[in-house]
């Protein structure tokens, strides 16, 4: 019996810390085991973790691809429409905090890499010129050398974000942009992409030259309305100003040609007090109403000596489309007033035309609109005409509440045709044209693809008054096929045939030349600024601000006959997605983390080495130090990699906090193993250690030791400065309450390396001098306890930094000093501050707003009868402006406070509900 007791008494002695208590040699080598093992499962666990995250992505795919399965098979094996058509009808144009979803950040920045691509090329390629030619990499002037792509971008550019690149644009335009050609211009091409392009520009960024420009290309497009019928000729002369028709019109006027102006000669009066602009387009209008037709369909061609309409087509398609876009958007554009009521009412009788155009294919029952040539209709669509829907959701909140259902169902019954004009071809790309011939759906007529921007224009207009998230999903498989088939070297180009894979040609070895060779300029100017906006918050270019005109140029909504000038400088309200100031910590505490971690190993190495050789205590708790630093260091690097990881559904803020778990769990460690073990041993080997030997290479590793440890410290102190510069703080506070201890533990741990080798060599000269081995105990002892107190400090760092404490006091102070002094704040309730990651914070705040301030805001500059309209319509003028100074505020604090991501102003209730 004793014998098998002693046998297993034997076999289970490794599992006894005591047993490597007493053999510290055993203990190190446990330790080595430790780190490589735990290197090795974090290594696995990372690849484990990046693999998970790209299943995650295809099983949500896989579900969108069942889901959309299963609604075709249940609708009998035939595409239709996924949404819900009573889809919650809420106008989300002022909802912020709606569009701050992860998704669509990354969504928005894929469309912005794309512009930078496109605009590069065009920089690249051909600066200056009309449009670039992607395969032969070269420009061409298809507009008469007015640098159309150039001027098309320049508010896209803006509202990106793109500073340089439209800086540099903006110099071309002042310096470089030369009107005074003998070119025989399209009117209504020059009208929308350069005055619509110039406008805008000056709009957003108030630059005078821009509205120079546009007064200057304006003046000589005027002569072109000096028509019999004031009805305008649509090709002129740039130099000379002489106008005329296309001679393939027999002489006609084309309706989108002639009726697309309003708009943007409307704004440049408005912008310059310059009474003929408005004048020579109004007439037009006016013009075409004396022979409006009861249906409000106009014929493509109008004579335009008589003003009357010649027997031509009819359609929402090339050259009629826009002419009804604009009598909805100058209704809007003149704020909905009395004055272009007429506007409207010829817009709501087109719109009663465009219902007896509707109809339904077999069997899947798309919606379409279809064409009409006397009494005869045409089952035929132009990909053009999908920016119907877009229109009529627009305008349908103008109607009352059944007719305003009514024409937002058509609205997205249309959206979801044009979607499939994309979805039903291989490429995923929409053809020019499709035809529907009975029993067949939709089939391709004309098969080319240019880039056109019009379904993307309505799924942003449908997102945008909907809310329905659909509509950003199916913008984004169609931005995705652009990508695939489209992007090249230089630029995007359109395809020859958007149904035929160029894949199945290679393989039958036919060369079609799929692709073409011209990036257009609307592709800049819409279809990627629609994209943008379609992943954007409603408050950039809020619909209730701007109207975009026919090439996607947004144009401010100023009182009509009132202000020259928009009132974009009023209050500074938000165009761009709010600009985050991100503290750069990152970079400073990685480089810090990656320094300590290897000098570490190599301090490691010779410590242990040299252990080996001395078996010296001391050594020994300075192989346990080194090891504790280069495992906590580790998991550092670990947390700060997995910190980075981008916010997703589960975790809204993002992970930035979990490097303060890691960054705790090994204080922990530091203070079980580092600590504990080291004073263990000191204190066991107190009385019976023996004096240690080869002292001299002891003596020399220390040496060596000391200068690796001092390089890290000076990296990681200069990580703690740089990361106290960045938040305006100074050394001494950062360290004890900066927002990311990361670096800050590096430096502890650093200072500490470098304490204990002093400790080390110190005790190690009283045991030469002395003869008394105690001493060599004796330092393990001491820095056993400073390891001890390194890690109380970081495990009390952390865990204020995963609390989540309040911001510092006197940025608190600056943010409640600055809303205290703003006229429209009158008291500030329930202030609450988190910091939500290193250098990042969540502010909170109720506000009391001053309703008198926000009315005269609302109505400034405005005359009585201006103030009557405004008195009528006070409720939305009061909420729009309520919504501004939210916006303003918020955005005013964020520049306080640069690591303020999320800032949530709320209206305080001033009045107290009884209990
Ligand atoms: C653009 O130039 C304008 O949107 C115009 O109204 C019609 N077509 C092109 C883009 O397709």
């Amino acid at each position: 019996m004793a014998r098998t007791r002693s046998s297993s008494s034997i076999r289970w002695r490794y599992l006894n810390p005591a047993y490597y208590l007493k053999r510290p040699k055993r203990l190190a080598l446990l330790f080595m085991a430790f780190v490589f093992v735990s290197f090795f499962v974090w290594d696995r666990q990372t690849l484990v973790r990046e693999h998970e995250e790209e299943l995650s992505k295809l099983k949500e795919e896989m579900d969108r691809l069942q889901n959309e399965l299963g609604e075709l098979r249940h609708e009998g094996g035939v595409p239709v429409k996924k949404m819900n058509t009573t889809t919650k009808r809420t106008d989300v144009t002022k909802m912020d905090g709606l569009a701050t979803d992860p998704i669509e950040d990354q969504r928005r920045e894929k469309v912005k890499d794309a512009m930078i691509h496109a605009w590069t090329s065009y920089e690249k390629y051909a600066w200056g010129h009309d449009e670039l030619q992607p395969q032969s990499k070269n420009g061409v002037d298809s507009f008469g050398g007015l640098g159309a792509t150039l001027i098309d971008s320049l508010d896209t550019l803006y509202i990106m974000g793109l500073d340089e690149q439209f800086q540099r644009a903006r110099e071309w335009v002042a310096n470089s942009l030369d009107f005074n050609k003998n070119y025989d211009a399209s009117v209504f091409e020059t009208t929308i992409r350069v005055v619509g392009g110039l406008l805008s520009a000056y709009d957003l960024s108030g630059d005078n030259v821009f509205l120079e420009k546009a007064k200057d290309i304006a003046d000589r497009l005027l002569p072109a309305w000096d028509t019999p019928s004031g009805i305008p000729y649509n090709i002129i002369n740039l130099a000379h100003g002489n106008a005329h028709n296309p001679g393939w019109t027999g002489g006609d006027s084309i309706l989108a040609d002639s009726g697309t102006e309003q708009l943007e000669f409307i704004a440049l009066t408005q912008r310059t007090g310059e009474a003929k602009y408005q004048q020579k387009v109004e007439n037009v209008i006016l013009e075409l109403k004396k022979n409006f037709p009861a249906d409000g369909l106009l014929p493509i061609y109008i004579n335009p000596h008589r003003g009357t309409p010649s027997h031509s087509t009819i359609t929402f398609g090339a050259m009629g489309d826009s002419f009804y876009e604009y009598l909805l958007k100058v209704w809007i554009q003149g704020n909905r007033t009395a004055e272009v009521k007429h506007y409207r009412e010829m817009w709501e009788t087109s719109m009663k035309g465009l219902l007896s155009l509707v109809r339904r294919t077999a069997p899947s029952s798309f919606t379409y609109i279809s064409e009409k040539i006397g009494n005869s209709l045409i089952d035929k669509m132009d990909e053009l005409a999908c920016f119907a829907p877009g229109m009529i959701a627009l305008g349908s909140s103008g109607y009352g509440p059944g007719d305003s259902t009514k024409f937002l169902n058509l609205a997205e019954e249309l959206a979801w045709t044009c979607y499939n004009f994309y979805q039903s071809t291989p490429t995923k790309l929409a053809g020019e044209n499709y035809f529907f011939h009975s029993g067949q759906d939709m089939t391709v007529g004309t098969s080319w693809n240019i880039l056109r921007p019009e379904t993307v224009e309505s799924l942003f207009y449908l997102w945008r008054l909907t809310g329905n998230k659909t509509y950003q999903d199916w913008g984004w498989n169609i931005f995705q096929a652009f990508e695939k088939n489209s992007r090249v070297e230089a630029g995007y180009v359109g395809l020859k045939d958007v149904s035929t894979l160029s894949i199945i040609l290679k393989s039958a070895r036919v060369n079609t030349g799929v692709k073409d060779n011209m990036m257009q300029s609307f592709f800049l100017a819409e279809t990627l600024k629609y994209l943008y906006l379609l992943f954007s918050p409603p408050s950039v270019i809020s619909l209730d601000e701007w109207v975009f005109n026919t090439e996607a140029h947004p144009l401010k909504i100023v009182s009509r006959g009132g202000n020259s000038k928009p009132n974009i400088r009023l209050r500074g309200f938000i165009t761009r997605p709010k600009k985050i100031n991100k503290i750069e910590v990152d970079d400073h505490s990685q480089r810090a983390v990656t320094t300590a971690l290897w000098c570490n190993f190599l301090v490691f190495s010779l410590k242990f080495g040299v252990w080996l050789f001395t078996s010296s205590h001391v050594m020994l708790a300075e192989v346990v130090h080194s090891v504790a630093d280069f495992a906590n260091q580790a998991l550092l690097l670990y947390g700060l990699r997995s910190s980075k990881r981008a916010p997703d559904a589960l975790h809204p803020y993002g992970y930035s906090k979990e490097r303060f778990v890691w960054s705790l769990i090994s204080a922990v460690g530091i203070f079980c193993l580092g600590s504990g073990a080291t004073i263990v041993n000191g204190v066991q080997n107190l009385w019976t250690s023996q004096p240690p030997g080869n002292i001299m290479y002891a003596a020399l590793v220390i040496g060596g030791s000391f200068i690796i440890e001092g390089a890290s410290l000076a990296v990681a102190v200069h990580a703690v400065r740089k990361g106290a510069a960045a938040e305006g703080m100074k050394v001494r506070d950062y360290v004890w309450r900066g927002h990311d201890p990361t670096s800050v533990a590096v430096m502890t741990e650093d200072g500490a390396a470098v304490t204990g080798l002093l400790i080390a060599a110190g005790s190690l000269v009283a045991v030469n001098l002395t003869g008394n081995p105690i001493y060599d105990p004796i330092g393990s002892i001491i820095v056993g306890n400073l390891l001890g107190v390194v890690a109380i400090f970081l495990i009390q760092r952390n865990r204020h930094a995963l609390i989540g404490r309040a911001i510092d006091d006197h940025d608190m102070k600056r943010v409640l000093e600055f809303l205290k002094n703003d006229p429209v704040v009158d008291s500030v309730y329930d202030c609450k501050s988190e910091v939500i990651g290193p250098g990042f914070f969540r502010f909170k705040a109720e506000i009391d707003f001053n309703g008198a301030i926000l009315f005269q805001d609302a109505a400034k500059e405005k005359d009585e009868t201006e103030m009557l309209k405004v008195m009528s319509f006070y409720g939305e003028e009061v909420v729009t402006a309520l919504g501004s100074e939210v916006d303003r505020l918020e955005k005013e604090i964020q520049e306080i406070v640069p690591g303020i991501r999320h800032v949530d102003i709320e209206a305080h209730n001033p009045i107290i509900p009884p209990p």
